[in-house]
């Protein structure tokens, strides 16, 4: 089985992204055939620095790397290396439909509050995602729960491409973790824990010391009642249920178990303890990988002359199946 998912390119990844994402990556180099990268073309869909997303590639791939993220078990690297990815999104295009992109959650989130220009490519941001997947016939793709759309669209991309132009695609199935799928902000437990929507107290970002992680969870904010149980008038607390169960490994009901009769106080300082505790490998092998710029970019060169021979075989043949090049026999 062939897994395939990509990460956004911020030092700043929180532990919603952990949860949701980096941590699944981690266990599917065991389950397969595992593809990972750092999306810096998907960057570029909103304001950026050209310094800045060089710099902040590196930060992500140091902390992919010091989560367990192993070169020699995954194939990991920058997607804007491997250029077969901007060909078949154009390719993509023209069985994507303009309607299908304009329901898309994430563009009107994004494009909303935008006050400087709202660009293209933050509207064929999910078909870049469709091609980053679909190039490598992947079967698997872990995600959190808010790429649920996309996923969803990159699926009908595959099959519309199949009926077509003929079987080329694989259609891929999401892989959504049952616990700790959408994490959300502490500070605003009603809206997902978030780079970009966040707020600062509410986001607990993966290399936060640890007294910033005992303080943002023990200020997260809950409600008037006593009871540690999920309840859709409890979302602070079904929140920090969900967190501790996911670091822990274990069910959110085993959570409201152990807990019964303690109060929010203790229950928060729990929490904020086992966070720490699940961070802390990954704040202590940070700074060495990240200080080695030439180790990290020979990994990256590694993983994308890997990565490269797979992405080119499908972009071959979805040209020859739309009547791009040469005759050539369909095999
Ligand atoms: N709150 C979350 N809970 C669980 N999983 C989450 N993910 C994101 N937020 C949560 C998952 O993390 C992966 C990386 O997402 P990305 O590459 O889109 O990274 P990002 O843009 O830095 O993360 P955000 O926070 O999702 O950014 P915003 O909100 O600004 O767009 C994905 O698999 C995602 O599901």
């Amino acid at each position: 089985m062939r897994i395939f998912s990509g990460i956004q390119p911020t030092g700043r990844k929180h532990l919603g992204n952990y949860i949701g994402a980096i941590q699944q990556y981690v266990a599917g180099q065991d389950r397969g055939d595992a593809i990972f990268c750092v999306v810096d073309l998907h960057a570029t869909s909103v304001p950026f620095e050209p310094a800045a997303l060089r710099e902040s590639v590196y930060d992500t791939a140091a902390i992919l790397l010091a989560a367990g993220l192993d070169p020699e078990r995954c194939i990991f690297f920058r997607q804007s290396d491997v250029m077969e990815h901007t060909e078949l999104t154009w390719l993509l295009c023209s069985v994507t439909s303009w309607g299908e992109l304009n329901r898309m959650h994430q563009f009107k989130d994004k494009a909303g509050p935008q006050r400087e220009l709202v660009s293209a490519s933050l509207f064929f941001y999910p078909v870049l995602q469709a091609a980053d997947v679909l190039a490598y016939r992947a079967d698997e793709v872990p995600v959190g729960d808010d790429q649920r759309q996309h996923i969803e669209l990159m699926r009908n991309i595959a099959e519309r491409f199949n009926q077509r132009f003929g079987e080329t695609l694989v259609v891929p199935e999401h892989r959504i973790p049952e616990v700790g799928a959408r994490i959300m902000d502490l500070q605003f437990p009603d809206r997902k824990m978030s780079t970009t929507g966040g707020s600062p107290q509410g986001t607990v970002l993966v290399l936060d010391p640890p007294e910033v992680v005992v303080k943002k969870l023990r200020a997260s904010v809950t409600d008037s009642g006593t009871e540690i149980r999920r309840s859709p008038d409890k979302a602070g607390i079904s929140n920090l249920i969900q967190i501790l169960a996911a670091v822990r490994h274990t069910s959110p009901e085993e959570i409201e178990r152990e807990f019964e009769g303690f109060g929010y106080g203790a229950f928060k300082q729990a929490v904020a303890e086992a966070v720490v505790e699940f961070l802390a490998p990954v704040r202590e092998r940070y700074d060495e990988l990240r200080a080695d710029v030439e180790g990290l970019d020979r990994i990256f060169d590694t993983g994308a002359a890997k990565a490269r021979p797979i992405a080119s075989e499908t972009l071959g043949d979805v040209r020859a199946a739309m009547g791009f090049g040469p005759v050539r026999e369909r095999l």
